[in-house]
Parts: structure tokens; sequence; C-alpha cells
């Protein structure tokens, strides 16, 4: 067993961060569709909590935004003319493409891809898959560019495998890590890698929110990546209706701990029984239940308690649950929250962090992170203009405080100045990160 670290990549918040309701069955994005939004307050959020890791001594990276609006959508779609002319007239006469060209998901880095660290894969690589997250059209622009950014990332492919999306059909809808949960003894050693699914690429999905996860995808993100150990849990179908878009909204899985809501799994027996026959002569797993009892679905996804980070801090032995601010706002949540790190299990200590800007559209600390495990030479091997250290904060702070507006309304994604503005800050951030001056679309262009 070699050893290894884990490391969060996090996505940067992007300037166009917005509230337009672009998400069904993510009640939050829903609730504040028309909101007025503060891009530069996300990101400076979001830099904080890496700062929080990094100062915790933690591997953190930094993943860049793409470039939003995406005008080669609206291209592709019939818009002609300059790229002004092209936002004004989709805006005018398609409004809801216009704003799905607009959106920083991105940022979500749980949903950018699904990785297999070395330990578990059968070449001895850490693979990534990119989601191709067709189910929103928003989301769906995602994949070509991320796959880029991750071969920026780790560029070695004698160390990593970064893979192409899988085909954008509706039979393989993949979003990414959020629905994949890796559990062992300590993270060099080999995993039991859960990969929960909504439904079946040839069933009939008849729930009132779309189910995001085919369970076929994730069969052929297994099998491309060797992923050992596999076992393959049924999303709970009441967690879906419920506003868990993604099982990270109701599951948190670190070491030997999985920490999950009731309503979690389909078939939560069964789960456990698979887990622990994957789990046999390697660990004992650890299973943290909360009921619904004591912590019912609209408060679970009010206080989004289960989309936390949980963490192995270097010298504590129990592990360490970064929760939303939101968490201890609600009385429910907060009084689990207690109790679990007054009790003997595994979850030792629990922190908060404000990340409000990104809840607003159902995105906690653990969607703005992609977990990836890394052997020290694997971590050595990595892009390391994107490492977060105090001087890199201190870098993009400056950046973005003279790059992004501190609020911005639907209406405003609009302005063909916000389109300048994106691509200079874009610009300079290649810079910034050792991106390369081909990174983004619109430098390929030029
Ligand atoms: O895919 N929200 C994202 C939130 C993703 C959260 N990620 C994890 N759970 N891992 C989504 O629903 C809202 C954008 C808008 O409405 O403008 C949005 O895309």
């Amino acid at each position: 067993m070699s050893l290894a670290v884990e490391a969060n990549c996090d996505g940067l918040v992007g300037p166009t961060h917005s509230y337009v309701g672009l998400s069904p069955g993510n009640l939050a994005s829903q609730r504040n569709a028309g909101e007025l939004s503060n891009p530069r307050g996300a990101a400076l959020e979001g830099l904080s909590k890496m700062r929080r890791l990094s100062d915790m001594g933690l591997p953190q990276f930094v993943l860049p935004p793409h470039q939003r609006p995406a005008v080669s959508l609206l291209k592709s779609l019939g818009f002609s003319g300059s790229d002004a002319a092209v936002i004004e007239r989709a805006w005018k006469d398609a409004p809801a493409l216009a704003a799905a060209a607009c959106s920083a998901s991105p940022m979500w880095a749980a949903n950018a891809a699904t990785v297999t660290p070395s330990a578990d894969a059968a070449d001895d690589r850490v693979h990534f898959t990119p989601a191709n997250l067709l189910t929103n059209l928003h989301r769906s622009l995602e994949g070509p560019q991320t796959t880029r950014a991750l071969r920026r990332l780790f560029p070695d492919e004698a160390r990593f495998a970064v893979h192409d999306p899988l085909p954008a059909q509706p039979h393989f809808a993949d979003e990414g890590a959020a629905n994949h949960v890796r559990l062992c003894a300590e993270h060099g050693a080999p995993g039991v890698n859960l990969f929960v699914w909504g439904r079946e690429a040839w069933g009939h999905w008849d729930g009132k929110f779309p189910a995001r996860q085919t369970r076929e995808a994730f069969e052929a993100v297994q099998r491309r990546h060797g992923a050992a150990r596999a076992v393959f849990p049924q999303q709970g179908r009441a967690a879906i209706e419920g506003g868990a878009f993604h099982n990270d909204v109701v599951c948190v899985g670190t070491r030997e701990c999985l920490f999950f809501h009731e309503l979690a799994f389909e078939d939560r027996s069964g789960m456990e029984r698979q887990v622990r026959a994957a789990a046999e002569g390697l660990f004992e797993p650890a299973f943290v239940e909360i009921s619904e009892a004591d912590l019912p679905m609209a408060d679970l996804v009010a206080s989004y308690l289960f989309n936390s980070q949980l963490l192995v801090i270097p010298g504590e032995d129990r592990l360490v649950l970064l929760a939303p601010a939101e968490t201890r706002d609600n009385p429910r949540a907060f009084a689990v929250a207690q109790s679990l790190a007054s009790s003997n299990g595994p979850i030792g200590r629990v922190e908060y962090v404000d990340v409000r800007q990104s809840m607003r559209n159902g995105g906690g600390p653990a969607c703005l992170r992609l977990r990836v495990v890394l052997t020290e030479a694997e971590l050595d091997a990595a892009n390391p203009a994107q490492r977060f250290a105090p001087g890199l904060h201190t870098t993009l702070a400056d950046w973005i405080t003279r790059r992004y507006r501190d609020r911005l309304a639907p209406a405003d994604l609009a302005d063909p100045d916000l389109l300048i503005e994106c691509r200079e800050a874009l610009d300079e951030l290649s810079q910034i990160l050792d991106l390369g001056g081909d990174f983004y679309p619109f430098q390929r262009a030029s």
C-alpha cells in the first residue's frame, strides 16, 4: 500500500454566477430564480473555503471557471452575427437558451468527473471520466472543457488517464462524483466504490423530478477505470422526490465511515450487505444513519447537512465534518450535528463554512469540490500553478476583486459588456494558473 492523500479540487466560481432557476428538482435553484446574485462574493466564499482546507494541511487545487456566455451554443442553435449580436438576439427570442449559455455551473466540481484512485484501478493509474451532465442543458455544456481542464491539471499520461465523457445519450446520463462514494481503511489502501444510480437506462422513470444518473453510465465508468470492489446501490426514490437530485445531498463517506439519511438508498439493507461483502478482509465499515424522524427530508434539504466535506485531518484520529452554515441555522440539523460530535462514532467534530451564494443554487461545500486520492508522486505530477497556497490566495482574491461584479440580476446577463469582462478576466486567469494561451475557446479563435 502506498501513502496517499485526498486532494480537493475546487471549482472557482465564474463571473456569471446567477440565479436563473435552471435545475428542476433542485429546490434552491427553483426558489431563488430571479434573485440578485453576487459573483464576487461567491468567488471569495469559495476561495476562503479552499484556504480553510489548505490551512488544515490538506492538498487543495483550483479548477478554472469555463468560458461563459457560451456563444458557441447559441451559434450552433442558429443565432448569427457578432458575439454581441448573438447574445442580444438570443435574449430577445429564446431567453431560456440564453440563460443556459450563461450559467456558472462548472463551479460545482463534484459533478466534474468520477475518479478512481490508482489503488483501485486495474492499471495503477488515476482514472477520470468527465461527466456528460446531459440531464440539464446548461450543465451539458461542461464535459469538453472539463476534460481539457483535467488534462491540464493532471498532464502525465503515465500516471493519469483522463477519458472522454460517456456518449451524450440519455442511457448514459452521468453526473460524476456527486453520486460516487469511496470507503477504505485509509486513503492509499484498496477501497470499496459505491456507484449510486437513480434510474436504469431501459427502465421507465416516472418520478416527479429527473433521476440524473443511470446505472448503465456508472457500469461503463467502472469498466473503463477497472475500478475494483464496485457496488451499485440505487438512490432512494423518496430522496429524489424530496429534492435530493444527487446522492451527495443525502450521503457522504470517507475512510470507513458512510454517513447517510434513512431515505438515501432504495434498498438500505441490501446496500449495507454489499458494502460489507466488498470490504471483507480490508476494513470494517461504519454506517452512521440519520432517521427521517430526527431529520425530515425538508430540513435535510434546507440544511444540506450531508453535503458536507468529511475530512481526514493530519494528526487527528476522528473525522471532521465541514458543514454549510445553513446546518447551524436549522435547529433539527444542528441537533443532529451536535449529537454526532458528542457520540463516540467516527465523526469527532463538526465545523461550519459559509458558502451561501452557492447554496442558493443548491450547491454546498461538498458540491464545490472534486476529491482525488493521490500518492505523493501523483501529487507532485499535478500542475503546480493550480496548487492552492497563501500566495495564490492573495493573487486570486485580488483578481476576483478587480474583475468580478458584486451584483448581477438575471437581466444583466444580456449585457454585451459582461462578455468582454468575462473574457478579459479568464485571459488573465489562464496566465495566473499557467493554463497555456489556448485553454479557452476564445483564445483559440483569436
Ligand atoms: O446541478 N445547480 C446545480 C447544483 C449542483 C450541486 N452539486 C452537487 N450536489 N454535487 C445543479 O442543479 C443551478 C443553476 C441555476 O439555476 O441557475 C444549478 O445548476
